[in-house]
């Protein structure tokens, strides 16, 4: 690893915040998921960042980590009316400003799912009209944090977005239509391609990115029908969001299988204007990839995550408590095929880890072996590729503690630092030291 790549973890502010009422904080769809749904808990405390940010980033910089990756909440830090929000703005400061007295480089991302509700009400990802809200909101950031700010991640897994939230209707907002989550993949795109400008103009130095997860798959046997289940798999999963961003288009074996699907009415989808495509693949210093698993795909399973293959082609070494394939070959192998087939001049592992409900023992110590191993065997698999060739930059670690897992709740675990969800106490487990070491040794390597 070279003298600059950048060491860090990750975090988003639904998950570790709570302050769900404090200084103007406007409602979210996630906060509405989780009164409406059928959740077993709710981002309302979560870790209570919002209290204890002093407390966490004094961990952090125990940590040793160059960089921590936030997000900013949309509706803290802008009101209904379009207009700044400064007490939301101000907890951010202070928050930026910590970090970079403890010697941290802030890492920003926008959009980490947390859409605001009064948006969603007109529409959501799938009405255009919230590109223009977007671009406002990345307007308002950008011209209060550049100063401080250099690198951004304009936003989070637009696959998850628009497939669980508007397609599964599993994630917040709970819609369930095929056609809209497509709208709605395209409208995250376009809001990218436009912040990414909006960033540039107003902080010349920034460094900006996506963070786009990706679910490498191969056919779970040679049999042409998994082979082409597999093709589709990944350009529903993976290409739908690469391709675009890397100024391909959308994949044109995509665009008729969800024609002929009836998930588009043709073709040339209504919600593609002239210009769209230019504006998306913007030019980006890093791209974001979050990595956790692969799949084999079987026919007849050519949407869904079927984790019970047997014998896949990448075989497991074990699995996560999602219930996820650890298989860290795929990492390195899809590395290498972005850098093939893509080429970014900077390739940035956003999000990588993995969920273990290790806790505190008598002595308080929380030896969560698993986890370790799982980081030792995807470091390596970023050291091989960047051996290969593969200008990876900087990796980091999800997550810096445990939190709100989404619907899975606080029960997943994927932090380095342990926290019990009723005393709200943090505890480094013995991964946040194996990080702290394995950062030292590279440093010094
Ligand atoms: O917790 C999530 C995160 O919010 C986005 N990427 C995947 C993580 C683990 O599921």
């Amino acid at each position: 690893m070279h003298d600059d790549f950048t060491w860090g973890v990750a975090t988003s502010a639904y998950q570790i915040e709570g302050g769900r009422f404090e200084d103007g904080k406007a409602p979210s769809i996630w906060d509405t998921f989780s009164d409406i749904g059928d959740l077993p808990e709710s981002g309302d405390v979560a870790c209570d960042h919002y209290h204890r940010y002093l407390d966490d980033i004094a961990l952090m910089a125990d940590l040793g980590i160059d960089a921590y990756r936030m997000s900013i909440a949309w509706t803290r830090v802008v009101d209904a009316a379009g207009n700044p929000n400064l007490a939301g703005l101000a907890f951010y400061d202070r928050i930026i400003d910590a970090l970079l007295a403890a010697g941290i480089v802030p890492w920003v991302t926008l959009y980490h799912w947390d859409l605001p509700q009064s948006i969603e009400d007109e529409g959501g990802w799938p009405n255009r009209s919230v590109v223009e809200a977007f671009d406002v909101y990345a307007a308002i950031a950008s011209k209060h944090f550049g100063a401080r700010v250099k690198n951004w991640i304009t936003i989070n897994e637009p696959w998850v977005v628009s497939m669980l939230g508007y397609k599964d209707g599993v994630f917040a907002p709970g819609r369930t239509s095929f056609a809209d989550a497509l709208a709605a993949a395209h409208h995250q795109l376009l809001a990218h391609g436009r912040a990414v400008g909006t960033i540039r103009a107003n902080v010349p130095d920034a460094r900006v990115g996506i963070a786009l997860d990706c679910r490498p798959c191969r056919p779970a046997t040679p049999n042409p029908d998994d082979e082409a289940a597999s093709r589709y798999f990944d350009g529903y999963r993976n290409r739908w969001f690469f391709d675009p961003v890397a100024g391909l288009g959308y994949p044109a074996d995509m665009l008729s299988a969800f024609e002929a699907r009836g998930h588009l009415t043709s073709t040339t989808p209504e919600w593609l204007k002239s210009g769209d495509l230019e504006t998306i693949s913007a030019r980006l210093d890093f791209l974001g990839v979050n990595y956790y698993t692969s799949v084999a795909v079987r026919h007849g399973h050519d949407e869904d995550e079927a984790t019970d293959v047997p014998s896949g082609p990448y075989p497991p070494s074990g699995y996560t408590e999602m219930g996820w394939q650890i298989t860290p070959d795929a990492l390195h192998e899809y590395l290498v095929h972005l850098h093939k087939v893509y080429q970014p001049n900077s390739i940035v592992i956003t999000e990588n880890g993995a969920s273990f409900g290790d806790g505190p023992d008598l002595t308080g110590r929380v030896a969560d072996i698993r986890r370790q191993d799982y980081l030792e065997q995807h470091t390596g698999a970023v050291r091989r590729a960047i051996a290969d060739g593969v200008p990876v930059d900087g990796y980091f670690l999800w997550s810096f503690m445990d939190n709100l897992e989404w619907t899975s709740g606080y029960a997943q675990r994927f932090g380095v630092v342990h926290v019990d969800h009723d005393t709200l106490v943090r505890t480094p487990k013995d991964s946040f030291y194996w990080y702290q070491e394995a950062i030292g040794r590279a440093r010094t390597s």
